[in-house]
């Protein structure tokens, strides 16, 4: 059933035209003259004071440019947009995808076996416990070489299929958790229509020891599916023999049907639900390639993690609850001090591609134009998020972080042990991470510079102005659980953020627009005689080209 969005006008007072907005505007233009300096000045006990910790991690965010009074302003913008009872909601299992007419309950999928979670009035907990257990006995058997490929040789190599939602997830946990992975077993990414993608990931690889997990949810996604038919292609040619595809193909996905038209037995189908957006997948069955290289019991362990930062989220007081404030502040550096982007910058290598899965979960949710009801937006929304491991990113566009002429605000995470045993090197790369957190928020001024005795030509190009925020995460260690933390604290960010600019956080009707071109354009280039082309002017000639080109290389 279409959702009734017109009756449903202006649920909400404009955003900017809320008295706590227009305190924060008028609160802003003074504290924008108060460099981070003097705060840390006024009080001594700053950077103790501002921080909070929960589930075992750590934020400080005294570095940000906030004082006692912009928290408390904060606090009272969420209040007045209802904060407090839209997390309930979502916990409860309300609507809350409203364009899509979906329940948003990726909190269900790491609840514990005794909570009720209804959906149309069923409990989800006990299918969901179901899942873990059959992705769990699956995954022992592959582990263990219980399960053998067609010839009879055991699985070495695991390949996961899927893009977006089904990709980035995969891969970034499976890169974070690398440390805790049966080394005996090779785990492969493809996610790119692009060919290369798919050639290269299985080039070194044989086909019978060779597991494909195609992971999509709808089953009906153009690159994923070209991949998997590539996959079965490249299986087939070596094995020979349609009964192969039986044991070296899994699918994880919603529609049962689509995996049986390709071929997949649904009993070798791990199921999730729709109240499962892509983008907050990883802990679902679209985990399956990450249980089956860390094991069922770091994979229990991740979900511990993600559960007990939703009890935080859920039960704490606004003001002291790590996902409300690193929401909130992002919106009062977003929308009241002007950043435009947040840069994610995690100090361990095993989160290389921690900011590639974050772009997704901010930029997808929260880059919206119009609010729940529709109407447009007189506000910034979501950041655009990006960022790189330290201390790599300190020898490249950290310049511009420091000396340029944007306020980047930056997100540091850092581990206290590190997982090798080069504490040495671990110290360094710590010192790094609290350096340029230092650095960035208190720089060095003309004086400093002219005592060093620098040439006076050279000063103003010495001089770091400071004043630039940034939050530290810290953890103990890099953990499954301390991961399970850190995407949860995001996701629930996310949630606060949207909350706040009154947005669905949970659809994305902007991929389909390209998704619809795409398959056009897609005929035309397959077309054997020359197609009618009614593109704009540049379209038409690019298309044009490329046809003609090709024709003349074949
Ligand atoms: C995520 C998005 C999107 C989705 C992919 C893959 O929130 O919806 O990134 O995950 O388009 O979709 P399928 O899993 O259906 O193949």
């Amino acid at each position: 059933m279409a959702p009734n969005l017109a009756a449903n006008p202006q649920r909400h007072p404009s955003l900017t035209a809320r008295p706590e907005w227009r305190a924060l505007n008028a609160h802003c233009v003074e504290l924008a003259k108060v460099h981070l300096r003097d705060l840390f000045a006024k009080d001594p006990a700053r950077g103790q004071r501002l921080a909070v910790e929960a589930a075992g991690l750590y934020l400080d965010y005294s570095k940000q440019r906030v004082d006692a009074e912009t928290l408390r302003l904060l606090v009272a913008l969420a209040e007045a947009c209802n904060l407090q009872a839209r997390i309930e909601g979502m916990f409860r299992g309300d609507i809350i995808n409203v364009t899509e007419q979906r329940a948003v309950l990726h909190v269900a999928l790491r609840a514990p076996a005794t909570e009720r979670i209804l959906v149309d009035g069923e409990d989800v907990v006990p299918a969901v416990r179901s899942v873990l257990d059959r992705m769990a006995a699956f995954s022992e058997r592959v582990r263990s070489g219980a399960w053998t490929g067609h010839t009879g040789k055991r699985i070495r190599n695991i390949v996961n299929i899927g893009i977006g939602g089904s990709d980035l997830g995969p891969v970034m946990a499976y890169q974070a958790l690398r440390h805790y992975s049966q080394r005996e077993l090779t785990l492969r990414f493809v996610s790119n229509v692009d060919g290369t993608d798919f050639v290269e990931a299985v080039a070194d690889l044989e086909a019978d020891e060779t597991l494909f997990v195609v992971c999509s949810k709808t089953f009906t996604t153009l690159e994923t599916l070209t991949n998997a038919h590539a996959a079965r292609s490249w299986c087939l040619r070596a094995l020979g023999n349609d009964q192969a595809v039986a044991k070296h193909f899994v699918a994880v996905s919603t529609n049962a049907r689509a995996v049986a038209q390709f071929g997949i037995d649904p009993s070798n189908m791990f199921g999730f639900w729709d109240w499962v957006g892509g983008r907050y997948s990883m802990d679902s069955a679209i985990g399956l390639s990450t249980m089956l290289a860390i094991g069922p019991g770091h994979f229990r362990e991740l979900l511990d993690g993600f559960h007990a930062m939703d009890v935080h989220f859920r039960s704490a007081p606004l003001a002291a609850n790590l996902p409300v404030l690193l929401g909130l502040i992002g919106i009062w550096n977003s929308n009241f001090l002007g950043a435009e982007t947040v840069a994610v910058l995690p100090y361990d290598q095993y989160l290389q591609r921690f900011p590639a899965y974050l772009q997704q979960l901010t930029m997808e949710s929260n880059g919206k134009h119009v609010t729940i009801d529709g109407n447009p937006i007189d506000y910034a929304t979501s950041p655009v998020y990006w960022g790189e491991p330290g201390t790599n990113g300190q020898h490249s566009f950290y310049q511009l972080i420091h000396q340029g002429t944007r306020l980047i605000p930056c997100d540091f995470i850092g581990f206290v042990e590190p997982l090798n045993p080069l504490q040495e090197q671990h110290d360094l790369l710590m010192a790094n991470l609290f350096a340029q957190s230092e650095a960035l928020a208190f720089g060095k001024t003309t004086e400093e510079v002219m005592a060093d005795g620098i040439a006076d030509s050279l000063v103003p190009h010495r001089v770091f102005e400071g004043n630039r925020p940034s939050h530290t995460l810290l953890a103990e260690r890099l953990t499954p659980y301390a991961l399970g933390t850190l995407v949860a604290l995001y996701e629930h960010s996310v949630f606060v953020q949207g909350t706040i600019w009154n947005i669905d956080s949970f659809d994305q009707w902007g991929v389909e627009l390209g998704k619809a071109l795409a398959k056009r354009t897609a005929q035309e280039l397959a077309s054997v005689s020359e197609p009618e082309l009614d593109h704009d002017s540049s379209t038409n000639a690019l298309i044009r080209r490329y046809r003609a080109l090709r024709e003349a290389g074949r």
